[in-house]
C-alpha cells in the first residue's frame, strides 16, 4: 500500500515513531493507502523548523513570496489530471467535479492569495498634528486544520492567504482524505518556497490537530470542521488567548417563493442539496417552498431527481458518487431513520445504494428528499451531511424568514424570488454570512466568507484572510 509522508523542513519524511494508519477508497470500500498517525514529536521537529524558517520568508519582498506561490500552482496545473484523480479516488466526488471545482479551486486559491499578498497594505491616518499609519506583520508560525469535504479546495484556501501574509505554516490536512496534500507537499521545493516555511502534517484530529491546537508556539489558527471540534479548539486556544477562525456547519435554507422561475429555482434547489453528496458545508439542506406552489415545486424536484446520475465516480458521467467514509454513510443514513421517526415522509430516495461491478461496496446513498416534518423536529436543525433535503412549505415573507432562521446555525441561504424588493428585505433579516439571490454558491474569492450563530467566528476571503494572518501595529508620530 502507498505510504503517505510528512513534509517538515523541506524533507519527506515518515512519522518519527513509525505507526500509521489505513485511508479508504470510499467508492470500493477498501484501503489503499498508510497515513501517519503523526504525534508531539512530528510536531515539535516542524515548529522547530517553521520558527527556524520564519526571519527569512518574512522579510522577503511580497513580489518573491507570490512569485513561489504562483509556481506551486502551476506545478499543480502541470499535473492537474493526477491531482482530480486523486481527490475522486480519495474523497468520493465525481472526477469530472473535482477536476472542475476541487483542483481548479485549490490552483486558483494560491494564484489568488499570492496576489492578494502584493496588495495587502496597512492604512494611513491624520488627525490634527497627529499622522498614522499602520503596519500589517506576519504572526509567525500558524497553523490550519482542514477537512475531508473538499480536501484541495479548503487545504490550500486556508494555507494560502498564511503563507501570502509573511508566516510559516504547519498544515494539517484531514486525515480522511490525506491524499491530494500529500501531493502537493512534494512540489514545495520546486516551488521556491523555502525549506521550513510550509510543513504538512498528517494524523488524527485528537492527537495531532490537539496537540498543534495546544501548541505554545502556534499563536494562530484557522480551522474548517464540524462545529463540535470548533468548539473544542476555541476552548482549549482560548487558555491561551490565540486567534482563531472557525468555519463550521450549516444547516441552510433554500427559500423558494411563489413568483420565483419554477426551473430554474427547481434546478438550484437540487445542486444545493446534492452537489457533492451533499458533503458542503454550504449545501441547502432545507428547502423553504411557498405553500401555493408546494405541490408543483416538488413535482419539479421528483421529475429531475433521477436525471442525477449516481455510480462510479471516476466514470465522466457521474455526479453522484459516495459518502466520504463508511462512518459518515451510517451516521446519514441513521438521520434518515430519525426523520422517519419523526413522522417524515420520504418523497424519495431514503437508502443506502448498491451500485454494480467495482464500486459495489462503495458507501453510496440515495438523493433523498423528506416532507411532512415540522422546522423544530431533529431532522430540520442538526447538520446531516449529505444528501438528504427536507421540504416545507411556509406561507408568508415572515413565515420563511421565522423558519429559516430557527435553527443555531447561520451559514448560508438562497433566495429564489423574481421580485428585487422581497429579495433585498429577504437577505437583510436572514441571520446568515451569505446569501445568495437566484444562484446558489456563487463565489468571488474577495468576498467575506463566514457564518454566524454556531456556523462559525471569523470571515475569510480575500482581504479578511489576510488580516487574520496578520497583526496590526499603529505608528504614529506629531507633525
Ligand atoms: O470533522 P472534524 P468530522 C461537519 C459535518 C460532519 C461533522 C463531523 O456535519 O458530519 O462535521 O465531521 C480535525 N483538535 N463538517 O468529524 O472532526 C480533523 O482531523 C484539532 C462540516 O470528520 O471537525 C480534520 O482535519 N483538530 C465541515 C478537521 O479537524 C481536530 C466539513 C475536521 O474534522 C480535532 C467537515 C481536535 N480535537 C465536517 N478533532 C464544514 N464546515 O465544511 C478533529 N480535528
Amino acid at each position: 500500500m502507498q505510504k503517505i509522508l510528512n513534509f517538515i523542513g523541506g524533507d519527506m519524511m515518515e512519522p518519527l515513531a513509525g505507526e500509521y494508519f489505513e485511508n479508504e477508497d470510499p467508492s470500493i470500500g477498501k484501503a489503499y493507502s498508510l497515513v501517519p498517525d503523526s504525534d508531539e514529536s512530528d510536531l515539535e521537529h516542524a515548529v522547530k523548523a517553521a520558527k527556524k524558517a520564519f526571519p527569512h520568508w518574512r522579510d522577503m519582498h511580497a513580489a518573491l513570496r507570490a512569485g513561489a506561490m504562483h509556481k506551486l500552482a502551476d506545478l499543480i496545473e502541470e499535473n492537474a489530471a493526477e491531482f482530480a484523480r486523486a481527490e475522486c479516488i480519495d474523497n468520493g466526488r465525481p472526477l469530472s467535479q473535482c477536476s472542475a471545482a476541487n483542483i481548479a479551486r485549490g490552483i486558483a486559491n494560491l494564484h489568488f492569495f499570492a496576489d492578494e499578498g502584493q496588495k495587502f497594505a496597512g492604512e494611513n491616518f491624520k488627525s490634527g498634528k497627529i499622522e498614522s499609519y499602520t503596519l500589517p506583520q506576519p504572526i509567525g508560525v500558524v497553523a490550519t486544520i482542514s477537512p475531508w469535504n473538499l480536501p484541495m479546495l479548503l487545504f490550500t484556501w486556508k494555507f494560502a492567504p498564511a503563507l501570502a501574509a509573511g508566516n510559516c505554516v504547519i498544515a494539517k490536512p484531514s486525515e480522511v482524505t490525506p491524499m491530494t496534500a500529500y501531493m502537493l507537499s512534494e512540489l514545495v521545493n520546486d516551488s521556491g518556497i523555502p525549506r521550513g516555511v510550509f510543513n504538512v502534517i498528517h494524523g488524527k484530529g485528537a492527537k495531532i490537530g490537539a496537540a498543534i491546537t495546544k501548541h505554545p508556539d502556534i499563536p494562530a489558527i484557522s480551522f474548517t470542521g464540524g462545529t463540535s471540534t470548533g468548539t473544542e479548539i476555541y476552548s482549549t486556544a482560548a487558555k491561551q488567548l490565540k486567534k482563531v477562525s472557525l468555519e463550521l456547519g450549516g444547516k441552510n435554507p433554500t427559500i423558494v417563493f411563489e413568483d420565483a422561475d419554477i426551473e430554474t429555482a427547481s434546478d438550484g434547489a437540487l445542486a444545493a442539496a446534492f452537489s457533492n453528496q451533499g458533503q458542503i458545508c454550504l449545501c441547502g439542506s432545507r428547502l423553504l417552498i411557498q405553500e401555493s406552489i408546494y405541490e408543483r415545486f416538488k413535482i419539479a424536484l421528483l421529475r429531475k431527481l433521477p436525471n442525477i446520475k449516481i455510480g462510479d465516480p471516476l466514470e465522466a458521467d457521474t455526479q453522484h458518487g459516495p459518502m466520504v467514509s463508511k462512518a459518515h454513510m451510517e451516521k446519514v443514513l441513521g438521520y434518515i431513520d430519525l426523520a422517519v421517526k419523526e413522522g417524515g415522509r420520504i418523497a424519495a430516495g431514503g437508502k443506502r445504494h448498491i451500485v454494480d461491478g467495482r464500486c459495489k461496496d462503495g458507501y453510496f446513498i440515495e438523493p433523498t428528499i423528506i416532507e411532512k416534518l415540522p422546522p423544530d423536529c431533529r431532522t430540520n436543525q442538526e447538520e446531516i451531511f449529505g444528501p438528504v433535503v427536507t421540504l416545507l412549505p411556509f406561507k408568508t415573507e415572515e413565515d420563511a424568514i421565522a423558519i429559516a432562521n430557527s435553527t443555531q446555525y447561520g451559514l448560508a441561504a438562497s433566495i429564489w424570488t423574481q421580485d428585487d424588493a422581497r429579495a433585498k428585505r429577504v437577505s437583510a433579516k436572514i441571520e446568515s454570512g451569505i446569501v445568495w439571490v437566484n444562484c446558489w454558491n456563487v463565489r468571488d474569492l474577495n468576498t467575506p466568507f463566514g457564518g454566524v450563530k454556531k456556523s462559525g467566528i471569523g470571515r475569510e476571503g480575500g482581504r479578511r484572510a489576510m488580516e487574520f494572518f496578520t497583526e496590526e501595529k499603529t505608528v504614529s508620530r506629531m507633525v
